[in-house]
């Protein structure tokens, strides 16, 4: 049938699904459509760190780890599966009855996965007409298209900016504010301590090792999360991590944990632990403010010089102003931390040099502020800011956050915004009221409820009547919480765009998917080592996109071509005049400084090395000059106390940090009665987020039972008849799941963990996949998404809360479905 009579055709035919999703093209298969020959070692960077890679016969064949990297993630061994794997997508795709209705589909249809291939043209013109629609009949606030998340790393190619400049082209629309990561953070501590604190440089390891007597790893598994970066990963860091082990086996640094659960750097450091109740951690804060102060322990100089408002907090934490004393006895009830053992930790923290070093998983829970402001109050207490070794840092477990900067110029970006003087196709910026830009956990309540006012950081949001999504470099349907919500939410979208290399949940809820290429198919340049900026690496293509797969560039390219505004996205330039060009801004802007060489000669080497950088103290200026250097507060000072949320009058948010109850809590706390057991959600091992679950062979290495994980513990497990391997359903009022158990030590009673990320598949009552679309529907794999909880974490951060989730599981007993998330969609033959 010829392509253009194909629409048409499509109307007037009667469907068969043809077969459940294409099988798998054999990789000697993939032979042919290898790049120009070259069998020598490339170079490429991924957030996994930087590998060099070699092709045979035009497939990748081999990865070894980049020269410089000496603590390689074990993740290089799912690095080719990220190319090769059933769930790649491989033509354009528009969902059935999309394809049949448009905006008028029945979208209760959206995720039974009936998907009908379509050429580029139709897919992209498909695409600007359902803009063409939503632009005329509403609005830029009928189109969100601001979602952002891990999009592969490399400079140019950064998928989001490319479908945010395309579609900017096209008309305005709504964004987003914050992220999953640190919503609450991120909101809370510009309060306090005058920045975000958690993308600030820390202070720097060898400082850090050679200054602190102790180190308090708070609800913080860096030798996990350091395995990935946000730009290329060196891994720097976990040579600092292996000095640290030396110094605790040695006597001279002592490092406590505080976790519910044994974390993989406990078990790497074989440090000291404080198993804390799920969710407590303000009440530990406070007892341990507590002991200082009432055994005068506390640094009252510091505070008097460089911190404003304890004395509006210390009647709260004496009680006079509310009658509980939140001494330890108080929290000892709360956190099940013994009394004795917080007098103990209270005393350490105050004896020598005391490096705080906060995770982020606490703030990624209802109340999320609350830890992160308590601890920097208590880190004031303590009096130790600006000192090496000492005082807070909140990212010490982040894209080399601690190894010193080079301090070079990182290139710049492909541009994500308009260039000056260019404006939109649709140039209305009439939101109708609604505001153009809403809290990044919240877009799922906005669709529910559009028109509603909510409150934000100090000020009023209310929400747009949103009718369109795109997406583009993040993956919702693994990120954000609550599955059955979301299915009802997006009952009420017109339309639905993914840009993916996967079939990922997401694409099969949307109703337009268009297939990008890995960075393994396409050149791009990258910072090597985040925070570290140890040097520019080149990421060199390996293989020529796969399938009808195009890279992100080429897609917004052609895309930019149908708007008639080609020329205007790419400045007339090709991918390589753009890697040039960034090439050769870094190089003017390191003049003088750092030596870079010519483009051509860097594209050959593979890298430019910058050097090591120099130790550092974060706050040091601060404690140095508070007058001269102050801090970005209202006040300049650390604010125990802010006038500025206290007069924002929110419940949940008062003005100084307080204990508050959660909505759901483990361990006695609201909810239990009911299910009894905490699910963590924690960020995977062996995984970035959804990235690499679809990487079979290395599924394989942690996968039971085709299923994602359940760590369970022994005594909850044996009382439930669960042993290893088993089939387990985990569920609540909101959701099911099936998942492998895997029964671990590691786990305290009433806690298990679902790393974020597995793969949402889910499945009918009689396990088809068709099926997945109902309210309620089994997750056959294993996303914790299904059974969290989506509410803001406060009126002011209103960010994700993920860990407010309680659970309860069961052996599995029913007929076993299979798992329906890797395989792609039904097509539709005509
Ligand atoms: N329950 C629970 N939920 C959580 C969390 C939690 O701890 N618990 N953590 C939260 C946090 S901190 C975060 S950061 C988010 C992460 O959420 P996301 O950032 O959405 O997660 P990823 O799985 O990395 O999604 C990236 C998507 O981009 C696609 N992609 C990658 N490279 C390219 C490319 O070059 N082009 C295109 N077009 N697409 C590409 C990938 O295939 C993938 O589908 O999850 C949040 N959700
Ligand atoms: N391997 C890998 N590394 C990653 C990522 C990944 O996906 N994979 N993602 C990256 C991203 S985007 C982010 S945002 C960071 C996430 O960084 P974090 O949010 O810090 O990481 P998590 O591992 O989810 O949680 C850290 C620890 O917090 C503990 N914890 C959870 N709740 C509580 C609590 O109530 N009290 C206490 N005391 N402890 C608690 C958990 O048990 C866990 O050991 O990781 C980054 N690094
Ligand atoms: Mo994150």
């Amino acid at each position: 049938m010829k392509r253009r009579n194909f629409l048409k055709a499509i109307l007037a035919t009667s469907f068969t699904i043809a077969s459940t999703a294409s099988v798998l093209t054999p990789l000697s298969a993939l032979a042919k459509v290898g790049a120009k020959n070259r069998d020598d070692w490339l170079t490429t960077g991924s957030h996994f760190g930087a590998f060099r890679m070699k092709r045979k016969n035009g497939v990748i064949d081999q990865v070894k780890p980049f020269e410089l990297d000496k603590y390689p993630t074990d993740m290089i061994n799912g690095i080719k599966g990220l190319v090769y794997n059933p769930s790649r997508i491989r033509y354009p795709m528009v969902r059935l009855d999309f394809l049949l209705k448009g905006h008028k589909s029945d979208t209760r249809q959206r995720g039974d996965f009936r998907f009908v291939r379509v050429t580029w043209d139709q897919a992209l013109t498909l695409f600007k007409q359902s803009l063409d629609e939503i632009q005329t009949n509403y609005g830029p606030s009928g189109l969100h298209a601001g979602q952002t998340g891990w999009r592969a790393t490399g400079q140019l190619h950064s998928c989001t900016s490319h479908m945010q400049r395309a579609v900017g082209m096209h008309g305005n629309f709504v964004k987003k504010i914050g992220d999953y990561s640190t919503g609450a953070g991120q909101t809370i501590l510009p309060y306090v301590l005058g920045s975000t604190e958690v993308y600030a440089q820390g202070t720097s390891w060898p400082l850090i090792l050679d200054n602190a007597n102790t180190i308090i790893l708070w609800a913080n598994d860096p030798y996990k999360n350091l395995q990935v970066g946000w730009n290329a990963e060196t891994h720097e860091s976990f040579e600092y991590l292996a000095q640290l082990k030396e110094k605790i086996k040695q006597g001279k640094i002592r490092v406590i944990s505080i976790d519910p659960v044994a974390t993989k750097t406990q078990n790497y450091l074989g440090c000291e632990k404080i198993y804390v109740n799920p969710q407590t951690d303000v009440a530990l804060m406070l007892a341990i403010a507590y002991e200082l102060y009432s055994n005068n322990l506390h640094d009252k100089e510091f505070i008097k010089a460089y911190s404003l408002g304890f004395d509006r907090f210390v009647p709260y934490l004496t009680g006079a102003e509310d009658g509980i004393a939140k001494d330890v006895l108080w929290a000892e009830k709360i956190t099940g931390v013994p009394s004795d053992v917080i007098k103990a930790l209270a005393k350490t923290m105050v004896s020598g040099r005391t490096q705080l070093l906060m995770g982020w998983c606490i703030q990624r829970q209802q109340h999320g502020e609350q830890p992160y402001w308590m601890a920097a109050v208590l880190a004031t207490m303590i009096g130790q800011i600006g000192l090496p070794g000492g005082g807070i840092s909140y990212g010490h477990h982040y894209s080399s956050i601690g190894v010193p900067s080079s301090g070079a110029a990182a290139p710049g970006a492909f541009p994500r915004n308009l260039d000056e003087g260019q404006t939109p196709l649709f140039n209305n910026e009439d939101f109708k009221g609604a505001s153009s830009t809403i809290p990044v956990a919240r877009w799922v309540d906005a669709i529910l409820e559009p028109g509603k006012v909510i409150d934000a950081n100090g000020a009023k949001v209310t929400y747009p009547d949103i009718k369109m999504m795109v997406f583009s470099g993040n993956n919702p349907w693994s990120h954000h919480q609550d599955r059955n919500r979301m299915k009802q939410a997006f009952h009420k979208l017109e339309c639905v765009v993914s840009i993916d290399i996967n079939w990922t949940a997401t694409c099969r809820f949307s109703d337009i998917v268009l297939p990008a290429c890995t960075t393994m198919e396409r050149n791009d340049i990258d910072i090597y080592g985040s925070y570290a900026n140890r040097g520019v690496l080149a990421m060199q293509k390996m293989v020529e996109p796969l399938y009808d797969s195009l890279s992100d560039y080429e897609i917004f390219t052609r895309f930019a071509k149908i708007l008639g505004k080609e020329k205007e996205y790419t400045r007339g330039m090709s991918e390589f005049d753009w890697l040039k060009k960034l090439y050769n801004d870094c190089k003017a802007d390191n003049d003088g400084k750092f030596v870079m060489p010519e483009f051509e000669q860097f594209w050959q080497d593979g890298y430019v090395h910058f050097g090591d950088g120099e130790p550092w103290t974060r706050h040091a200026d601060f404690r140095e000059d508070p007058e001269i250097n102050p801090l970005g507060t209202p006040s300049g000072m650390i604010e125990i106390h802010s006038r500025k949320i206290e007069r924002y009058q929110y419940d949940d948010c008062k003005g100084h940090p307080i204990w508050m109850e959660k909505k759901e809590r483990s361990h006695g706390g609201p909810g239990s009665d009911k299910h009894p057991i905490w699910m963590q959600s924690c960020h995977p091992n062996k995984r970035l987020h959804s990235q690499m679950c679809e990487s079979q062979e290395y599924r394989q290495t942690y996968a039971i039972q085709n299923r994602e994980p359940v760590y369970l513990n022994p005594e909850d497990a044996k009382h439930r008849g669960i042993k290893n391997g088993d089939v387990v359903r985990v569920f609540n009022d909101r959701g099911q799941l099936l998942a492998g158990a895997v029964v671990s030590n590691n786990f305290p009673k009433g806690v298990i963990r679902i790393e974020e990320g597995a793969w949402y598949g889910p499945v009918g009552n009689d396990g088809s996949v068709n099926g997945g679309t109902e309210i309620g529907a089994l997750c056959s794999y294993g996303d914790p998404n299904t059974l969290t909880l989506d509410i803001g974490s406060s009126k002011l951060a209103q960010a994700c809360s993920a860990y407010t989730c309680l659970v309860d599981y069961e052996k599995f007993t029913g007929k076993l479905p299979a798992v329906s998330s890797f395989n792609g969609p039904l097509e539709i033959g005509v």
